[in-house]
């Protein structure tokens, strides 16, 4: 057993680091793990063969981090997310491991190519927009800073939907990315842990006389967890994501539950594996659906008990818990966590009331991601007591002792006392799981400076005024692995050869190349960059999509979720504008500035005004694309099934970045931080990132315009009234009547009339109201693209101050203002 146990414990070693290690290993796998030659391999076998050796190299560098991390007991972050949008896996694991040339030269000598292998890889969209992959933006910087960190989350059989559109309007199908080999993921059902449901609860004494809470519950289901590796980028790191998949138990016996059109459209066979059979196609707004919540539960119910039974050493006192975890709860999604990590320590472990929630509350830390009021996840009570009665209790005792102190605090204002409830009475009695992920957690943060002067001052206003010092800012970043080494190589090479690799993990650095954008030949060097990836995505769009990209163009590109508040409408007004105008004759498009203009977006399956924006998207291009009149100065292209890997394309490609919402709603955007990075020039709003992005570039590298978020405020205040910004500008009355008029759907003038009605008589969004201060900074946007020199400076000015929105950094911020932990340095 000792013996065994030495044995066990003894590093494995990776594979030779050389070509001639790699095409013996990868021969293996073909050869062993997919039985077949090399000559009767399928591309699929030999992506498989490939992403299997590639993990070889890993291995070693998991096993040994998983060890170090045991030995040192060293505290770690406990990221809590119901999505990860990963991305593709195969080439961010060969830059960590420094593979990418060994390989292309080993299976070139083999007669394969490595483009058309990776190609292959579905990647795993568990996620839907921003929030997704920002945790795994968070989870790469994590492992590349030697932090210790287990991601945890779902994995859903089906993730993100896959877009197709028909006839110009979106269609959903289930996204199968399982379907072909997962050769990223190390199941393991013996490692089951089992998550109860439903039932009821009784009160009895215990043998100390203390009257405690037992629950029966109704029903169980097994979690099984499926381990992902997280690689470091070249520094010996490999960290953990473990995402749970639910499989029934034989005690598990009810009737499959029904639940929406899309998720029916993949329904489980059993009640018990759909918990994860699907990721809520929704952005922004919660469903109020019971599956829903039963996947909350169970994710975070699996990690919690994985954490202390499983990560933790078996003899450990749980009174030092915040001593070894964080739980970052990414958005109110997993702030069940709370009230099962108090019955953990009151029902299971018996502990008293109080010192269970004197750990609980320095275990938990909470981010919010939104503004808008109907994101904010709210339970029905008769639904929640329905599945986790107990959990409802905990949660009513949490409020009580909570309205007790503020009624304290402050005597006789019931009021606020309301206000401040858990428990909302109106217009159904309801969870509010902000205010319990707020009154849990060590600290709050918003996602960019100005989200969190909002969600202090707007959205929690008495939490705020009542816990000053809880509440704090981080703003968002993202992994320059992924969005500038991988998705730009181009770039990439440019900047090294500019000021050397540091930059890569030490994003700050590309300060250095600041003064390079007054060199002439080095501006050349970056228009040509810019150049050969549209080329690049060129290439990609003409094989995935059969588009075709006029040369010598400005590519514009507004790529993000579909949602009114993001204003996918206005880049719309746009267009049918300039159009308009050029049909018209007032534009001559022989001498405008060509313009592409591309488009990605999902629309969540039952977001009625979202699709019908897509539909007019897709119906707007048809007519502006084959108009002879236009003579090719504009062109709308709308690739379908905006992803990971599409971004990685489009994106060093842009000329300009769309960032368009209306001021106060997006709470930071991640997209807008890798256009920056990648050279593009933003017009935009003053709202979320988009603030410091222009802080960082400078007001001459950015083209601003709209109203403030307090003017908007005003506004809306003083009674919006839509129709009056149309009778009075006529450009846009032009533009709206053209769409009106049909001249977008074959004369047919019902198709859009949803739209124009809503612009008209509704606009929540404020469209019209920014219509001008848009067309007017698409102006200035047209003039300076016509100074070549000058907007090459002013891109590369662009990627030079940029270097703030690392997720690296973002990283550092919350271990210093919420974490409180300290790499382990792996080496
Ligand atoms: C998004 C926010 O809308 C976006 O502004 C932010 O950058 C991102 O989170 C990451 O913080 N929210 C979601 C969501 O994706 O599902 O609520």
């Amino acid at each position: 057993m000792t013996e065994n146990r030495a044995n066990g414990t003894a590093p494995v070693a990776a594979p030779q680091h050389s070509v001639e290690g790699f095409v013996k290993e990868f021969l293996r796998e073909l050869n062993f793990g997919q039985g077949v030659t090399l000559e009767r391999a399928s591309v699929n076998d030999q992506y498989l063969a490939l992403a299997r050796t590639v993990r070889e190299y890993l291995m070693a560098r998991w096993l040994e981090t998983v060890r170090r991390q045991r030995e040192a007991q060293a505290k770690s972050v406990g990221y809590l997310s119901a999505e990860y949008l990963l991305g593709r896996q195969l080439d961010n694991a060969l830059i960590s491991t420094d593979m990418t040339e060994i390989v292309e030269e080993g299976l070139a000598s083999l007669g394969l190519d490595l483009a058309t292998l990776r190609e292959q890889e579905v990647e795993p969209g568990l996620g839907n927009g921003g929030l997704g992959r920002l945790a795994a933006c968070f989870v790469d910087s994590l492992a590349t800073m030697s932090v210790p960190c287990i991601g945890y989350g779902i994995r859903y059989e089906y993730g993100i939907f896959r877009q197709t559109f028909v006839d110009g309007w979106q269609v959903e199908q289930p996204d199968t990315w399982l379907s072909l080999g997962a050769p990223w993921e190390f199941p393991h059902p013996e490692a089951a842990v089992t998550v109860h449901f439903g039932g009821s609860t009784e009160k009895y004494v215990d043998e100390d006389g203390v009257e405690r809470s037992r629950w029966t519950p109704a029903w169980e289901v097994l979690g099984v967890p499926y381990n992902y590796m997280v690689p470091g980028y070249q520094n010996g790191r490999v960290n953990t994501l473990r995402l749970w998949s639910a499989q029934a138990t034989k005690a598990f016996d009810l009737a499959i539950f029904n639940s929406g059109e899309y998720v029916d459209a993949v329904r489980a066979q059993t009640f018990a594996e759909n918990i994860s059979k699907v990721l809520y196609p929704e952005d922004s707004t919660p469903q109020g659906k019971e599956l829903r919540l039963q996947q909350q539960y169970f994710f975070v119910a699996c990690s919690i008990r994985d954490f202390v039974e499983n990560v933790l050493p078996e003899d450990f006192d749980l009174h030092n818990l915040p001593d070894r975890i964080i739980f970052q709860l990414n958005d109110t999604h997993p702030v069940i966590a709370v009230p099962e990590l108090m019955r953990l320590l009151v029902d299971e472990r018996k502990w008293d009331w109080d010192e269970a929630w004197a750990v609980t509350q320095k275990c938990f830390a909470y981010t919010c991601h939104t503004l808008l009021p109907e994101a904010l996840e709210v339970w029905p009570v008769a639904l929640l007591g329905k599945l986790l009665p107990r959990h409802l209790e905990i949660i009513y005792r949490i409020n009580d002792e909570f309205l007790a102190e503020v009624a304290q605090r402050y005597p006789g204002d019931e009021l606020r006392q309301r206000r401040m409830s858990i428990i909302a009475e109106y217009p159904e009695r309801s969870v509010r799981m902000a205010y319990l992920a707020t009154i849990a957690g060590s600290k709050v943060n918003g996602v960019a400076a100005l989200h969190s002067q909002l969600l202090r001052d707007k959205v929690l206003p008495d939490f705020s005024e009542y816990w000053p010092d809880k509440f704090t800012n981080v703003t968002n970043g993202v992994t320059p692995r992924r969005f500038v080494r991988l998705a730009n190589p181009a770039l990439s090479d440019l900047i090294t050869d500019a000021i050397g690799p540091g930059w890569i993990t030490d994003l700050a650095r590309l300060r250095e190349m600041e003064p390079l954008a007054d060199d002439a030949e080095f501006r050349e060097k970056f228009r040509d960059v810019k150049a050969h990836n549209k080329h690049r995505l060129n290439a990609l769009l003409e094989r995935r999509d059969g588009i075709t990209l006029p040369a010598d163009a400005m590519l514009d590109v507004m790529v993000k979720r579909l949602h009114e508040y993001k204003r996918q409408t206005l880049k719309v007004l746009h267009i049918v504008s300039l159009y308009e105008r050029i049909v018209s004759g007032e534009l001559d498009p022989a001498t405008m500035q060509k313009r592409v203009f591309a488009f990605g977006a999902k629309a969540a399956p039952g977001y009625k005004m979202a699709k019908q924006t897509i539909g007019l998207i897709n119906h707007v291009g048809r007519t502006v694309n084959s108009d002879p009149r236009v003579q090719g100065a504009l062109t709308v292209v709308f690739p379908p099934n905006y992803n990971v890997t599409l971004a990685e394309t489009l994106i060093p490609a842009a000329d300009l970045s769309e960032q368009i919402s209306l001021a106060g709603k997006e709470a930071s955007g991640t997209g807008n931080m890798k256009f920056a990075l990648n050279g593009a020039l933003t017009i935009g709003t003053d709202d979320g990132a988009n603030v410091e992005i222009r802080e960082l570039v400078g007001d001459d590298n950015f083209f601003l315009f709209g109203l403030l978020e307090p003017e908007v405020e005003k506004l809306v205040a003083s009674g919006y009234r839509p129709s009056a910004f149309y009778e009075e500008n006529p450009r846009l009355r032009r533009a709206i009547d053209l769409i009106a008029s049909g001249a977008f759907a074959d004369g047919e003038r019902s198709v859009f009339e949803p739209i124009v009605s809503n612009l008209l008589h509704e606009d929540r969004f404020l469209v019209l109201a920014d219509f001008q201060a848009y067309l007017d900074a698409q102006d200035r946007v047209d003039a300076a693209y016509s100074d070549t020199e000058a907007w090459t400076r002013s891109a590369i000015l662009n990627v030079a101050r940029s270097g703030f929105f690392s997720s690296d950094r973002s990283m550092w911020d919350y271990i210093d203002r919420i974490w409180h932990s300290r790499p382990l340095v792996a080496r």
